[in-house]
């Protein structure tokens, strides 16, 4: 049971969905997070996405690890099923989940810490598999659950509260993807909700492993003068590189491409995202050009977001591995367990 609870009454005229749920439906416990943490605009951005998408909460798997960007999933759809890993681990937790089970649709909600630090080689991993999933980074450049020591991502001469300033080069979500093969990237600001409602559904319509890296800052840690991941400094230099607008599968799509350097990609449900205000050669399946794009931004101190790559041909986990396309929890025990009989000969055939 939540410590908080949240006052059970329903406006009446509160709008409904497709499956007649209201926001509502979509949220969860009351946080505990500090007020004015960016990770709490997060969750409002994932309850309004899941809620637009009209996702079924029982058909929701949100997943974590730990630390106070972890602590998310328990404030978006509590109908939902949810695992809180250890630190680190919430990569091959997911990974195992969506072997036995490829009919839920995986969030997962990671730190800058959980992801880059101890969990780095599984995130590595999970991005090769190319797992089908929802992959949010709470990006604030700090360990904020144990009390704002800088993490991997923190900008070398970023300051900490004290005044010391950080000298090791920061690890980039997005460019580690790319290195790595991720086939769909973006970047967000937990103060732009406006951008990162279309990224979430564009992530959740995406058939393998969507990264969302999103600046997500720690007001108690991370919001003075000098960091380089305070509400301020993201605003200042902060460049949308892409408008994002996403066009569900049941609108009528018009995916006229203008000379404005509008681009339009289809996910593999039939949704279009299409791609505006980007500069007039940006060809977001393009990784080498997106990898020098960012590269150039990064050293001119910008802060580059939208949703920056996507590559809808690569094969999923599914279709790598093989997996059963129903859940293993509907399979049957008979089909389940081959018997002694077939372990026995399958046994010989490796003597
Ligand atoms: C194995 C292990 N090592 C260390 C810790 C201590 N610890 C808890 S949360 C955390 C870092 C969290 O940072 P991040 O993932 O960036 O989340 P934030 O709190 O900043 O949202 C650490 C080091 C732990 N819980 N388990
Ligand atoms: S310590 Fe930082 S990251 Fe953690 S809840 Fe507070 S503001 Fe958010
Ligand atoms: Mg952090």
């Amino acid at each position: 049971m939540p410590s908080i609870a949240k006052p059970a009454v329903l406006h009446p005229s509160a709008q409904r969905n497709e499956l007649g749920l209201t926001l509502r439906d979509y949220e969860g416990s009351m946080s505990t997070l500090c007020a004015g943490c960016g990770h709490d605009s997060v969750t409002a951005a994932i309850v309004r996405a899941l809620w637009e998408l009209s996702v079924e909460p029982h058909k929701l798997a949100k997943m974590s690890g730990i630390g106070c960007s972890s602590k998310t999933p328990a404030y978006f759809v509590t109908g939902a099923h949810g695992f809180n890993s250890a630190h680190g681990r919430m990569p091959p937790i997911a990974t195992g989940a969506n072997a036995a089970n490829r009919e839920l649709l995986y969030i997962g909600v990671s730190g800058d810490g959980d992801s880059l630090s101890i969990g780095l080689g599984h995130l590595c991993h999970a991005i090769r598999r190319n797992v089908r999933m929802v992959y949010i980074i709470e990006n604030n450049g700090v360990y904020g659950l144990t009390k704002g020591q800088f993490s991997a991502s923190a900008d070398v001469g970023t300051k900490s509260k004290k005044g010391e300033a950080n000298r090791m080069a920061p690890i980039d979500p997005i460019q580690l993807g790319l290195s790595l093969g991720a086939t769909f990237l973006a970047r967000g600001f937990s103060g732009d909700k406006e951008q990162l409602v279309p990224i979430l559904k564009a992530a959740v319509a995406h058939r393998g492993f969507a990264i969302i890296d999103v600046v997500s800052p720690c007001v108690t840690f991370n919001d003075h003068t000098g960091s380089t991941k305070s509400y301020l400094y993201t605003r200042q230099h902060r460049i949308r590189a892409t408008e994002t607008d996403y066009v569900p599968p049941a609108t009528e799509i018009l995916t006229e491409i203008s000379p404005r350097g509008e681009t339009a990609v289809t996910l593999h449900d039939g949704s279009v995202v299409r791609f505006s205000a980007v500069p007039a050669d940006y060809n977001p399946s393009d990784r080498l050009a997106v990898a020098k794009f960012l590269q150039e931004n990064a050293a001119d101190g910008r802060i580059v977001t939208g949703l920056l790559y996507v590559d809808e041909a690569t094969p999923n986990i599914h279709e790598m591995n093989n997996t059963p396309a129903k859940a293993l929890t509907s399979v049957p025990w008979s089909k389940l367990c081959p018997g002694a009989e077939m372990l026995n000969a399958l046994q010989e055939e490796f003597r």
